[in-house]
This record gives C-alpha cells, sequence and structure tokens, in this order.
C-alpha cells in the first residue's frame, strides 16, 4: 500500500509542475489558464438594455458585461466575446460549454444558484410591466392579471417573469413568451397582450426609446421581490470564479464598480447590501 502512496504522490507532482509551469497556481486555476490562452472569455448576453446590449456594428455594452470586460482584463483575459441568448437557454448553453460565464442579469434564485456558481451581486432591480396608458385593467401584480380570465402578459422564455407570473397562478396559455424587448412593446402596443414584464431598467429603457404617450409603466410590481444577478460560472468552475470575486470585491472598494454600473441606472450600494449567500437562500 506504501508503494501505491508513494506512485500517487509521484504523479500528482508531476501534474502540479506542469501546472505550475503553465503559470497556474494549481489545477483548479487551468480554467482561468484556458482563458488566458484563448484571449478572451465566451459570454451569454441577452441583449436587453441596460444589462447588456449590442450595438448595429456589433459592440457590446451594458452594465453586466462592461463589470465582465473590467474583471477579466484584470484576472490576464484581454476581452469577452458575447453569444446573445434567451434567458432560459442560458444556463443549459454554460453547462455545455457554449459559453465560459453569463454576465446578462440572470437574476439569483435558489433553483439557478443550485446549477450554477454565481459570483457576488452585480445588478439589482425589482419587476416592472408596461401596459396601455391609464392602465386599463388596473394591474399593480401578477395576481392581478390572473385573476383576469381575458388579462394576458408577455415575459421572456424561462425569465424570471415568466416565473413570476405562472406561480401568481396566470394560467400557462395567458403568459405569452416574448423575444425581445421591441417585439413586448410592440405586442403592447397591438393590444396583443395587455402587460408586457421585464425588470424597471430595461421596462424604462424601452419606454424612454419608444417615446409613445399611449404607453405606461407600472413599477415595481406589486408583491415581486428585488433581485440581483451575478456572473454565473459551470459547477466545477469555482476557482474561476472566486477569482472574479477577488476583483469584483477590490472594484466594489475603489469606487470603480459603482462608476461603471451607475451610469446605467443601477444601485451599486444595492449590489454590496446583500450577498450570494443571502440571494441565494431567499424564498
Ligand atoms: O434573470 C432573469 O430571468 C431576468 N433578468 C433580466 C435582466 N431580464 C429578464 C429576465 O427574465
Amino acid at each position: 500500500m506504501k508503494k501505491l502512496g508513494i506512485l500517487a504522490g509521484v504523479a500528482g507532482l508531476a501534474v502540479s509542475t506542469m501546472l505550475l509551469a503553465s503559470g497556474a497556481r494549481s489545477a483548479d486555476d487551468a480554467k482561468l489558464e484556458q482563458l488566458k490562452q484563448q484571449g478572451f472569455a465566451r459570454v451569454a448576453i441577452a441583449n436587453e438594455p441596460p444589462y447588456t446590449a449590442v450595438a448595429a456594428d456589433g459592440k457590446v455594452s451594458g452594465a453586466a458585461p462592461d463589470v465582465a470586460r473590467e474583471i477579466f482584463k484584470r484576472l490576464g483575459v484581454n476581452d469577452i466575446v458575447a453569444s446573445i441568448s434567451e434567458y432560459g437557454a442560458m444556463i443549459p448553453g454554460l453547462q455545455a460549454g457554449r459559453f465560459d460565464v453569463v454576465t446578462a442579469g440572470l437574476f439569483m434564485k435558489p433553483e439557478r444558484c443550485a446549477a450554477v456558481a454565481y459570483s457576488e451581486p452585480v445588478l439589482c432591480d425589482a419587476e416592472a410591466m408596461l401596459v396601455k396608458k391609464g392602465n386599463p385593467k388596473g394591474f399593480k401584480s401578477y395576481e392581478d392579471i390572473a385573476k383576469d380570465s381575458s388579462a394576458t402578459v408577455g415575459a421572456p422564455g424561462g425569465g424570471t417573469e415568466e416565473k413570476l407570473a405562472l406561480n401568481a397562478g396566470v394560467p400557462r396559455d395567458r403568459v405569452i413568451v416574448v423575444p425581445d424587448g421591441q417585439s413586448g412593446l410592440k405586442m403592447v402596443q397591438d393590444g396583443r397582450i395587455d402587460a408586457y414584464s421585464l425588470p424597471v431598467l430595461s421596462i424604462n429603457d424601452l419606454m424612454k426609446k419608444a417615446n409613445d404617450p399611449n404607453l405606461e409603466v407600472i413599477a415595481p410590481v406589486q408583491g415581486a421581490p428585488v433581485y440581483c444577478d451575478g456572473a454565473a460560472f459551470k459547477k466545477g468552475d469555482e476557482a474561476l470564479r472566486d477569482a472574479y470575486d477577488v476583483e469584483l470585491a477590490k472594484l466594489k472598494k475603489s469606487g470603480e464598480f459603482a462608476k461603471i454600473i451607475e451610469p446605467y441606472g443601477f444601485s451599486a450600494k444595492a449590489a454590496m447590501s446583500t450577498t450570494r449567500e443571502k440571494l441565494c437562500a431567499a424564498k
């Protein structure tokens, strides 16, 4: 048995030596080393301003990618390359290795926390609904929509608002999956849905750009929690997540975190006043 132990020790030493030679401090850092070699981190986004945005020339911005770009730069990963994904496809895509991390405003909830390795909180927001001017059906909550058998609400597929509406008792056939903000806006304007639900800052961004006096924002949606996202890493990449968190904490402490997210309308204080542990435990 002693001989086996010596052999295992020698093999382990060989692996560590190879990794140390490559600059990794441990086998766990292999993912970070791989991203450094790759020269970029592949991030999943939704193109939902001000969380995430892709300009006509392909430039990626938004509070979540901007924080990620800065942190990866400090980790020695020079850039990020973004892919647009539906919220409901982000975690499966991460688990399948299509992305290295989700930086999209993917809100922390227990079921998601069980599926990915979240960073500490980054972007926090309440929920909102876009309705016709005057709020003709008097919506204040998802329960109000559930109670009105003629009412329909649009929301992102696999998104938090879809789940909130279903959990509030809105039947499946009255919760309409909407692919993106522009479609949701148009569907409300055309009367094809009675309400379109996204986080407050996303709805406000749509409203501002639409400049349509026949629309109204209901915010916050009564009874809906304030959520916060984090960067979501694949289970098994906790060492990369931990390295990300070290740099995120430095950004928060130095005030640079606020400088990045607050011009988009987000509150640094809100993200700094809670933790992944609390958000992942929230009912
Ligand atoms: O985390 C989510 O599911 C939600 N987050 C954002 C930023 N927009 C909509 C989405 O449903």
